[in-house]
C-alpha cells in the first residue's frame, strides 16, 4: 500500500529478567527495516519498544540477584535501551511497563472490561478461585492435558518450562463468550488494509483451531505475590503479568485518552511483530481483550520463527546465547542487520552459523553490492575528473537494465509492506545487483575506455544511476552502509526517499565526488574464528 496513511508498528516489550540476545535483536530488526522502508516511502511511523518489568519471573530474578525489583528492573531495562543504539534501531518510543502512564493504562482497560458485558451478556470479569498449573518461566497457565512428564516425574509445558501448581483467589475473564468475534476477526483477509490480522497463513490456521476448541476462562489477577499493577478498588490483587504487558501497545499510543491526536492517528496498530512462542497471547487473549473494552483490535499480528546456534537450541543452560553485540564487533552492523534478514525465509525457524555469516558477508556484500560500487566508482573517479560524468545518449540496454531497476520498489514494496517477506524483497534486490554486475561485464567500460570513451561515460553514469537505486532501496535494512554509499555516489541527502527513485531525480551530472573507499570488507574465512 502506498500512501500517507500513518504506520503503527511495535515490538514485543522485553522480559527483563535476561540480557538481550539474537532473538531480541531479531524481531525488532524487523520492525525497524517496516519503520524505516514505511517511512522512505511517504507515511508517518509511529515504531514501539520497550520492556515487561512486571510478574513473578521478574520478581523472582530480582530477588536472586538479591535487588530491589524497581532498581533491579531499572538497570535491565537499560540494556535493553542499550540493544536499540547498538542495532541502530529507529523506535519511536521506548515504553516501561513501570511507568505512571502504562498504569493509568492498565487499570482503565481494565474498568472498561469490567464495565462492558460479552457478547452473551455476561460480566466480562468474575472472581473465582484458580487451581492449576502455572509456568514461571512462560507467565502462563495450562491445562493438565497440555502437559507431559520429565525426566524426574515433573509436569512440562510445550514450550519446556516446568510447571508448579498455584492455587489462589482470581479474577477470569470469560474468553469462551469472544470465540465468534474472535473467528470473524482472523477470517478478515485485510486485503485493503495490509494483509490478514495473523499471518504468516500456518499461524492463522493454528489460532483459529485453538479458537474453535475448548476455551477456558482465562485467569487475569494474581494474590500470591506483589510486583505488578494494582487491580483497580481490590488491592490484593495484581494484574496478569500478560494482561499489564499486551496493554503496553496502547499506553504508547495514548491511551485513554482517545481524544488525542496520537491516539487518534495510530490505533489500531497496523502490526504487532511477534516471535511464535508468543502468538496466542497476542492474536486471542489481547484481541479479545481489546474488543471486551469496546476497543479496536490491532490490523495484524505477524508471527516469526525462532534461531538455533549452529543447530541446537539457543539456552543459557547450553552456554550457547548469542549475544548481537559480539557479532556486530565481529561482523559490522550492517552485515549482521542483512545476515539476519536474508539467511531466513521470515515467518521460518533458522539457524545462526559463523560460516552462514561470513559467505553471504563475503559473496553477497563485499563481491556482488560493494565491488559493483567500488569499481564504477574508482573508475568515475580516474576517468572522469572525480565529477559525476554528463551521460550521452542511452542505448536499449542502458534502458531496459535502468527500467528494472526503477521498477525495483514496487515488487519490493509488495513483499516489505504486505507481507512482511524480508528475504524476498532481499532476493528481488540482489537479482539487480547482479544484473547490474552483468550489465557492466558486457558493456566493459575499461575497454571503452580506450575504444569509445564517449560511450564509457554514459555505461558509468547508467551503471551509477543503478547503484544509487539499490542504495536508496537497500537504506532500512543497511542505513549506515547505504547513506555512505548515496554519499560516495553524490546524491543529495535530501533526495534519498523512495519519491527520488526513478529518473527526475537523477544522479547531477558535474557533482564532485570523494575518493571512493570500500563500503563492505571481505572476512578472511579463519577456521579459529568460525571454531570449524
Ligand atoms: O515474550 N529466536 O519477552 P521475551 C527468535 N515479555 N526469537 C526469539 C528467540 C530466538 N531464539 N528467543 C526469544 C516476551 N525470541 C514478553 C513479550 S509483549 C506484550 C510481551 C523472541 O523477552 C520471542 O519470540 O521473552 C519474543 O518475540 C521476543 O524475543 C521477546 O521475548
Amino acid at each position: 500500500m502506498t500512501g500517507k496513511a500513518a504506520y503503527y508498528i511495535t515490538t514485543p516489550i522485553y522480559y527483563v529478567n535476561d540480557s538481550p540476545h539474537i532473538g531480541h535483536a531479531y524481531t525488532s530488526l524487523a520492525c525497524d527495516v517496516l519503520a524505516r522502508f514505511m517511512r522512505l516511502d511517504g507515511r508517518e511511523v509511529f515504531f514501539l519498544t520497550g520492556t515487561d518489568e512486571h510478574g513473578q519471573k521478574v520478581e523472582k530474578s530480582a530477588a536472586a540477584a538479591g535487588r530491589d525489583p524497581k532498581e533491579f528492573v531499572d538497570e535491565v531495562s537499560e540494556r535493553f535501551r542499550a540493544l536499540t543504539k547498538l542495532m541502530n534501531y529507529s523506535n519511536d518510543d521506548f515504553i516501561r511497563t513501570t511507568e505512571d502512564r502504562h498504569i493509568r493504562a492498565c487499570q482503565e482497560l481494565w474498568r472498561r472490561i469490567v464495565a462492558n458485558k460479552s457478547p452473551k451478556g455476561r460480566e466480562n470479569i468474575y472472581l473465582d478461585t484458580y487451581g492449576g498449573w502455572y509456568s514461571v518461566r512462560d507467565e502462563a497457565f495450562y491445562g493438565e492435558a497440555e502437559l507431559t512428564k520429565g525426566a524426574d516425574g515433573e509436569k512440562i509445558a510445550p514450550s519446556g518450562a516446568t510447571v508448579e501448581w498455584v492455587e489462589e483467589p482470581s479474577y477470569f475473564f470469560r474468553l469462551e463468550d469472544w470465540r465468534e468475534r474472535l473467528l470473524e476477526y482472523y477470517a478478515d483477509d485485510g486485503a485493503s488494509d495490509g494483509g490478514a490480522s495473523v499471518a504468516p497463513d500456518s499461524r492463522r490456521n493454528e489460532v483459529e483451531s485453538f479458537v474453535k476448541g475448548e476455551l477456558f476462562d482465562l485467569s487475569i489477577s494474581r494474590t500470591s505475590f506483589s510486583w505488578g499493577i494494582p487491580v483497580p478498588d481490590d488491592d490484593d490483587h495484581i494484574m496478569y503479568v500478560w494482561l499489564d504487558a499486551l496493554t503496553n501497545y496502547i499506553t504508547a499510543a495514548g491511551f485513554p485518552n482517545e481524544d488525542s491526536e496520537k491516539y487518534k492517528t495510530f490505533w489500531p496498530a497496523n502490526l504487532h511483530m511477534v516471535g511464535k512462542d508468543i502468538l496466542r497471547f497476542h492474536t486471542v487473549y489481547w484481541p479479545a481483550f481489546l474488543m471486551a473494552a469496546g476497543l479496536e483490535p490491532p490490523k495484524r499480528v505477524f508471527a516469526h520463527g525462532w534461531w538455533t546456534n549452529e543447530g541446537e537450541k539457543i539456552s543459557k543452560s547450553l552456554g550457547n546465547v548469542i549475544d548481537p553485540a559480539d557479532i556486530v564487533e565481529q561482523y559490522g552492523l550492517d552485515q549482521v542487520r542483512y545476515f539476519l534478514l536474508r539467511e531466513v525465509p521470515f515467518g521460518n525457524d533458522g539457524d545462526f552459523s559463523h560460516r552462514a555469516v561470513l559467505l553471504r558477508s563475503n559473496s553477497e556484500l563485499a563481491n556482488d553490492f560493494g565491488n559493483l560500487a567500488q569499481r564504477v566508482l574508482s573508475m568515475i573517479h580516474k576517468n572522469c575528473d572525480a565529477q559525476m560524468p554528463q551521460p550521452g545518449e542511452y542505448s536499449q540496454a542502458d534502458k531496459e537494465f535502468l527500467a528494472a531497476a526503477e521498477a525495483l520498489i514496487t515488487s519490493v514494496r509488495l513483499e516489505i509492506s504486505e507481507k512482511q517477506s524480508f528475504h524476498e524483497a532481499l532476493t528481488l534486490i540482489w537479482a539487480v545487483v547482479r544484473q547490474a554486475n552483468g550489465y557492466v561485464a558486457e558493456q566493459e567500460p575499461w575497454v571503452l575506455r580506450k575504444s569509445d570513451p564517449a560511450r564509457m561515460v554514459t555505461v558509468l553514469y547508467v551503471a551509477a544511476e543503478a547503484i544509487r537505486h539499490l542504495a536508496i532501496i537497500c537504506q532500512p535494512f543497511m542505513p549506515d552502509s547505504c547513506a555512505r554509499m548515496l554519499d560516495q555516489l553524490g546524491a543529495s541527502s535530501d533526495k534519498r526517499d523512495f519519491t527520488s527513485l526513478g529518473p527526475d531525480d537523477a544522479l547531477l551530472p558535474g557533482t564532485r565526488l570523494p575518493e571512493p573507499e570500500p563500503i563492505f570488507p571481505r572476512f578472511i574465512n579463519d577456521d579459529a574464528k568460525t571454531g570449524e
